[in-house]
């Protein structure tokens, strides 16, 4: 029985050792040396509040290079265009030693002759030029062809698609019409006065529809004023396509209201053109645009080169002094 007093001298020494902690309610089991079941887990606590907001991170790496859209490609092209146009334009007025008109409008542009004198100041590419027009001393725009034999051309008449109507009254071709960027015809009284004064030579360019590309040129080229009914003065032929002007030297321009040809009937109307016809042609550059049709002498034909009855695909008409 001595083992009872040991246990609770024991039990005695816990609790005094407990006690003198002085804090916990701690409940051993007295007179038990078993230590006791763990309880189960309990449930867990509610969620804290947020903290507060992190510093904001490093910028990211750089993206690749997008693509053009079509539409994006002609913009950017357009404006590539304009920034050239203006180059070369700023390079004109630096180094232009023609006068400057005081128009507001037209101020800073530098006023030409001829399209030789605009290619000899430097205008060497081909497009839309402004010229005085010696017919009235108003600026002019013109059509400059500055790579064809040396350049300097002042073109004057264009046929490309047919897109213009060219079977027009003696008024109607007095004047300028069409479109300078395509078919077009400049007009009989600019032609007089921007041909008047000088010498000046004529170059026609003449294409068919296998892409043969011919030119007829003339040493000598006017047209005379509308008194003498724009009478034309051509000579001295060379070049690849045949001489079918030279049978015009001479003759007075007929349109289908106005004949001075000398066939007995209108030329203009017959052959459906406008031309320093005689009775009637070898050369109809005013003629029906036919799209190479061949089977009618109404046809914009050079005979010397397809014949009377050939529509030519594409015919430009051009001089510039000598
Ligand atoms: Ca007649």
């Amino acid at each position: 029985m001595a083992i009872l007093p040991l246990a609770a001298v024991f039990a005695f020494v816990v609790v005094v050792e407990i006690q003198g902690q002085g804090s916990r309610h701690v409940i051993l089991s007295c007179g038990n040396d078993e230590i006791a079941q763990k309880g189960e887990s309990g449930f867990p606590g509610k969620r804290g509040p947020s903290g507060e907001r992190g510093l904001q991170g490093p910028v990211g790496l750089k993206g690749g290079v997008g693509h053009c859209d079509p539409t994006c490609r002609t913009e950017y092209n357009e404006l590539n265009e304009r920034v050239q146009r203006l180059e070369r334009y700023v390079e004109e007025l630096q180094t232009s030693p023609t006068t400057v008109s005081a128009s507001p409008s037209t101020q800073l542009q530098p006023s030409f002759a001829n399209c030789k004198q605009a290619l000899n100041s430097g205008l060497n590419e081909s497009g839309i030029h402004s010229i005085v027009n010696p017919r009235n001393g108003q600026r002019m725009e013109v059509y400059c062809d500055q790579t064809t034999d040396n350049g300097g051309w002042l073109v004057f008449q264009r046929r490309t698609d047919g897109s213009e109507n060219f079977y027009r009254t003696w008024a109607e071709y007095q004047e300028k019409f069409g479109n300078l960027s395509n078919e077009f015809w400049l007009g009989l009284e600019n032609l007089h006065a921007l041909t008047s004064n000088g010498s000046y030579e004529l170059r026609v360019e003449l294409e068919d529809c296998e892409n043969d590309r011919r030119y007829a040129k003339y040493r000598s080229f006017a047209i005379g004023s509308g008194e003498q009914q724009y009478r034309l003065t051509v000579s001295g032929y060379s070049g690849n396509a045949g001489d079918s002007l030279s049978y015009h030297n001479g003759r007075r321009f007929t349109t289908y209201d106005s004949d001075h040809d000398t066939s007995s009937g209108n030329c203009a109307v017959s052959c459906h053109g406008a031309w320093w016809y005689g009775g009637c042609y070898n050369s109809n550059l005013n003629g029906e645009y036919l799209n190479c049709l061949t089977n009618t002498d109404r046809a914009a034909s050079w005979y010397h080169f397809r014949g009377y009855e050939y529509s030519l695909k594409f015919i430009e008409m051009k001089f510039r002094p000598i």
